[in-house]
């Protein structure tokens, strides 16, 4: 191969990549994935254009919306089946679906992520990378189990019934939302190098003990994504929304400042070469590299505090968001995912 071929086909090696944008959504460009808006509307995830929109309602104040938009080089396929969209290139997928408002219950759960995870599987598209999750009225009780209890036993039952084909358990988010009633969308390859770290500090969430729920939350501390295997170094490794949680148990109770602190730690050392090199794989981080970062905060009341302490770890060059929201256990107040590459 000639240098310019190399160069491009080294360009299509490359990682989704992910924008956020506070001053409204951006003109579609080449290589958008998707749209995802966090706002003051939820509405089911749409083609819109050929492209995947998703709308979530995270906030009651539409002045503090921004938009996310993923791209990933190459032709861009899109598609919509059983109230899913998604749109892939030959090497990267994104797709979203939603249950419906009062469809929160375990059953549900299960029956909506097993037919994303076939759709996954049929597209060609095997190792997930990254999943989020938006649940509203996560810390509700009044059905008798917790509303997140009752998401990640169904969440258990889907992930069950495709590991043996091959299906891990990616990094993701789950959080609060104020509209719609779960809303779900995911990153996954097709052959690009696929791995899943857990954090030295924290007990893996998949092992949590039964006092959290009848089944543990599926889902890895960070997946790091290489496209290329002839490059190992490069890649991007994408972090899971990370809490004021050591061991299995939530930390500092009622001090958003200090369970902030504990979750930039945690990240620290889940990035740190220690932890990557651990996982065999070939780069490590620290807190200044990460970029599109989200920081979700119970109580607009802890913003100022969070705001601050996340500006001591973090690049002032980073592209930041603060969301206001609930969280999966009700005595955490921070949670923080980024990217790093
Ligand atoms: C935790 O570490 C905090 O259920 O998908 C963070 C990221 C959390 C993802 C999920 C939950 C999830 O347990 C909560």
């Amino acid at each position: 191969m000639d240098d310019t071929a190399r160069g491009a086909a080294t360009a299509l090696r490359s990682a989704p990549a992910c924008r956020l944008h506070r001053e409204g959504p951006p003109p579609a460009g080449p290589g958008l994935l998707a749209t995802v808006h966090h706002g003051d509307a939820a509405t089911p995830p749409e083609l819109v254009a050929g492209v995947p929109r998703v709308r979530l309602r995270v906030s009651a104040d539409a002045a503090a919306g921004f938009t996310e938009t993923w791209t990933a080089p190459g032709t861009v396929h899109s598609g919509r089946s059983g109230g899913m969209v998604f749109a892939h290139t030959d090497e990267h997928l994104f797709l979203a679906g939603h249950l419906p408002r009062g469809d929160r219950c375990a059953r549900a759960v299960a029956v909506a992520y097993s037919a994303a995870f076939e759709l996954v599987l049929s597209l060609g598209f095997p190792r997930l990378v990254r999943m989020w999750n938006l649940v509203r009225g996560i810390n509700d009780t009044r059905s008798g189990t917790e509303v997140y209890r009752a998401f990640c036993a169904g969440r258990a039952e889907a992930f069950d019934r495709h590991r043996a084909r091959g299906l891990g358990m990616p990094a993701a988010t789950a959080v609060g939302a104020l509209g719609g009633g779960i809303g779900f969308h995911l990153l996954a390859t097709r052959s690009a190098g696929v791995t899943h770290l857990e954090n030295p500090r924290q007990v893996a969430a998949y092992r949590y003990p039964r006092r959290y729920g009848p089944r543990p939350p599926s889902f890895s501390r960070a997946t790091w994504l290489q496209p290329d295997p002839v490059e190992p170094g490069r890649g991007v490794l994408y972090v899971s929304g990370t809490a004021g949680i050591l061991g299995h148990e939530s930390v500092h109770p009622g001090d958003a400042r200090r369970q902030c602190d504990v979750a930039l730690r945690n990240i620290a050392v889940l990035i740190g070469r220690a932890n990557t090199a651990r996982h065999g794989i070939a780069a490590g981080f620290t807190p200044t590299d990460l970029r599109s970062v989200r920081v979700y905060v119970r109580h607009a009341r802890d913003l100022d505090a969070v705001r601050a302490r996340c500006a001591l770890a973090l690049d002032p060059a980073a592209d930041v968001v603060f969301v206001v929201t609930d969280l999966c256990r009700r005595e955490l107040l921070v949670e923080i995912e980024a990217v790093a590459s």
